[in-house]
């Protein structure tokens, strides 16, 4: 006899990760936990600290320690509510890697040799893991878990998420049966923060990861470093202030940063600075970003008392483990895997 399908909130699910491999920027912040906060309100949230992921890359355990914890109390700096949403680590909850596993075996080699991501940063690193290649398996694992109706992330993420939904696909044909819910992305538009650039380098991405964090904006810097950051900001040759993401890159990434952070349509600031030069523009630009991180880190400083994020981190971990258990556990069935007391 088939079995019902596994017991679901009727809310919206949404889970999203952010790996802690370095110092969180502006482009996660306005590609990614901006949006997380605002979809606390409307749906049932899990959000992620991926962990596993970032062991793909050298870490220095130290540091990845120290990151994890960072990243939790940025979540909750950016207006994540633990009550409303759920905040945990990735590794604290086994099913994660269980499944990745399991879903490796459902995964063709060629599908994971084409996702650019993994040709991008196996051309930087000198030993290639085969983490780094099954890397989208476990985001597919960290998603499907859950039984996610929507994912927010970046547009750099889409690639890993049309994978996600081929594997969900592919496993429900296969048993006739809906094991997993396919996921849609909620990716914003460039112009709304879904690819924010590196400000020396308007063509590459801004990342934590980056061998160029001069042009990263990061969510900790100070006010007097965000300014020199902006201020030695590369722009495009003519002097006029408007959007064109093909002629005018680097304008354009900046207008993009400036109107997420002050709510003024792009049109707005093409009008305000129609008079001025780079000048004026990218000072105002500085005290935009200032006034929208200094409220995130002064947050951030009080979260840091021993204590108070881990007990997020524990509470957040209760919740989500009884969740990811019913769909793992079903698949494992379908599988064939002996049940286990
Ligand atoms: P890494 O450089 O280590 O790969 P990353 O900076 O790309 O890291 P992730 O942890 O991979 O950051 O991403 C967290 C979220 O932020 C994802 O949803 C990702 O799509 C989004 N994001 C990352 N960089 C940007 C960016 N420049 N613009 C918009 N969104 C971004
Ligand atoms: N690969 C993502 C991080 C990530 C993620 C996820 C995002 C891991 N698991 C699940 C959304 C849903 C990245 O941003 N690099």
């Amino acid at each position: 006899m088939v079995k019902p399908p596994a017991p679901r909130n009727m809310a919206k699910r949404v889970f999203s990760g952010v790996q802690p491999s370095g110092s969180l920027t502006i482009g996660n912040y306005l590609g990614a936990l901006r949006n997380f906060a605002k979809l606390q309100y409307e749906a049932d949230c899990l959000f992620c600290v991926v962990d596993l992921h970032a062991l793909t890359v050298p870490q220095d355990p130290k540091e990845l320690h120290q990151r994890t914890l960072d990243v939790a109390r940025i979540f909750v700096a950016s207006g994540i509510d633990p009550n409303r949403a759920t905040i945990f680590v990735q590794s604290h909850v086994p099913a994660h890697s269980e499944l990745s596993w399991l879903l490796e075996c459902t995964t063709y080699d060629g599908e994971l040799r084409r996702m650019t991501q993994y040709k991008d940063k196996a051309s930087r690193q000198e030993v290639v893991t085969s983490g780094l290649l099954t890397y989208p398996v476990l985001m597919a694992a960290d998603i499907l878990l859950y039984q996610s109706d929507e994912v927010p992330v970046g547009d750099d993420q889409k690639q890993h998420l049309e994978l996600a939904r081929d594997i969900a696909v592919r496993v429900n044909n296969r048993f006739d049966e809906e094991i997993f819910k396919v996921p849609k992305p909620y990716i914003p538009p460039r112009a709304a923060g879904g690819r924010i650039m590196n400000l020396q380098d308007p063509y590459e991405k801004m990342s934590k990861s980056t061998e160029n964090p001069r042009g990263n904006i990061g969510i900790l810097d100070s006010p007097d470093e965000i300014r020199k950051k902006i201020r030695s900001a590369v722009t495009d040759s003519g002097r006029e202030i408007y959007y064109d993401e093909e002629n005018k890159a680097a304008v354009s990434n900046l207008m993009v940063i400036y109107s997420l952070c002050s709510g003024q349509s792009l049109d707005e600031i093409q009008s305000n600075y129609a008079d001025s030069g780079y000048g004026d523009f990218k000072k105002d630009l500085a005290e935009v970003v200032v006034e929208t991180l200094t409220p995130i880190q002064k947050r951030f400083a009080e979260l840091s008392e021993p204590g108070v994020i881990e007990a997020i981190l524990a509470e957040g971990r209760k919740k989500a483990e009884p969740l990811a258990l019913p769909t793992l556990n079903r698949f494992r069935d379908r599988l064939g895997l002996l049940t286990h007391s």
